[in-house]
């Protein structure tokens, strides 16, 4: 049987698509699947046949298993999450830019940092600031890419480069211009696969499922941004959980005393500014706060 991924759901009707050999079709459900609770959400793998219904020609016959599912956007199988940053207007909130790492940590996604807006600020304060982000997440692994209105593509191409394959989708603090590069993103997109351009519906203020654009070469990028505010004690993440979300911790693996240690600087733990930035280490220590408190006393 035939596999590609839900793009698209409205009304029950799923749009398939995959990549390679090129397929885009309509589907509907296999009865037995929608007696399920399983709602099929954009990045959905599935299974599907011919249905002989020609307005309808595909039916859905399985839906694969996800790797991971988020709310907002709704949308399953996420492999980046791009957390979007603004130099200034608003200020990056690298608190939430820490969170978001560590969602994507415990949901096996990859984080990306799309920094925006460096055309708002004088070429010192840009330095400045960059600076900056880039020490707070030197040794955390994340990619970084920083772009804004300066008719200056070159890291947007090298930004589409690193995201190619992969299914992604923007998070960050509300104003920071998600929506702004979406548009322009898939405006490329919609250009390069000839899709129509008035499916996109960036914009729009009612509410409505997150749909999926092909890339040209392959992923998908989610039209619906989302993220904008996390709290890891509503997540249920767990200070293990957040350890996790640090890759610079990976360093002292085994060296602090007691293998389970939180790194909250208690006698015999080997973190210190060395190994990580020092207000990101603070942000963290607040972060376990966040995340204890969220526990049920027995827990703690
Ligand atoms: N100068 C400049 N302005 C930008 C840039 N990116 C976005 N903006 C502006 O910033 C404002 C907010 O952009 P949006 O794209 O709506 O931001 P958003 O993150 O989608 O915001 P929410 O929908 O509230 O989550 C708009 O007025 C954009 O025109 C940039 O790189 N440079
Ligand atoms: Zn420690």
């Amino acid at each position: 049987m035939a596999e590609a991924v839900i793009t698209r759901g409205v009304g029950g009707h799923y749009t398939l698509h995959r990549h390679d050999p090129p397929f885009e079709g309509l589907a509907y459900l296999r009865g037995i699947l929608r007696q399920d609770d399983l709602r099929p959400l954009a990045g959905d793998r599935v299974r599907f046949e011919s249905s002989h219904d020609p307005d309808i020609p595909y039916v859905v016959e399985a839906v694969l298993p996800r790797k991971n599912v988020s709310q907002r956007p709704a949308v399953a199988n996420l492999d980046m999450l791009v957390l979007t940053v603004s130099i200034v207007q608003p200020k990056p909130d690298l608190f939430l830019i820490d969170r978001l790492i560590v969602y994507a940590a415990e949901n096996d996604i990859i984080p990306v940092l799309l920094v925006t807006k460096t055309d708002l600020a004088t070429t010192k304060n840009r330095q400045v600031i960059l600076a900056d982000i880039t020490a707070n997440y030197a040794r955390s692994g994340l990619a970084m890419f920083a772009d804004g209105f300066d008719g200056d593509d070159s890291e947007l191409d090298r930004f589409m480069e690193h995201i190619r394959g992969k299914t992604v989708a923007f998070a960050g603090q509300s104003g920071v211009g998600k929506s702004t590069k979406l548009n322009r993103l898939l405006g490329d997109v919609i250009n390069e696969t000839g899709a129509v351009s008035d499916k996109i519906g960036l914009g729009r203020h009612t509410t409505r499922e997150t749909q999926l654009f092909p890339v040209a070469g392959g992923g998908y990028i989610a039209d619906t941004p989302g993220f904008s505010v996390l709290n890891l004690g509503d997540l249920a993440i767990t200070p293990e959980g957040l350890r996790r979300g640090y890759a610079e911790f990976r360093e002292v693996e085994g060296v602090c005393r007691f293998l389970d240690c939180r790194h909250d600087g208690d006698m015999g733990c080997a973190v210190s500014d060395a190994i990580i930035h020092p207000e990101r280490l603070d942000r963290y220590r607040k972060l376990l706060q966040e995340t204890v408190s969220g526990m049920k006393p027995g827990e703690r």
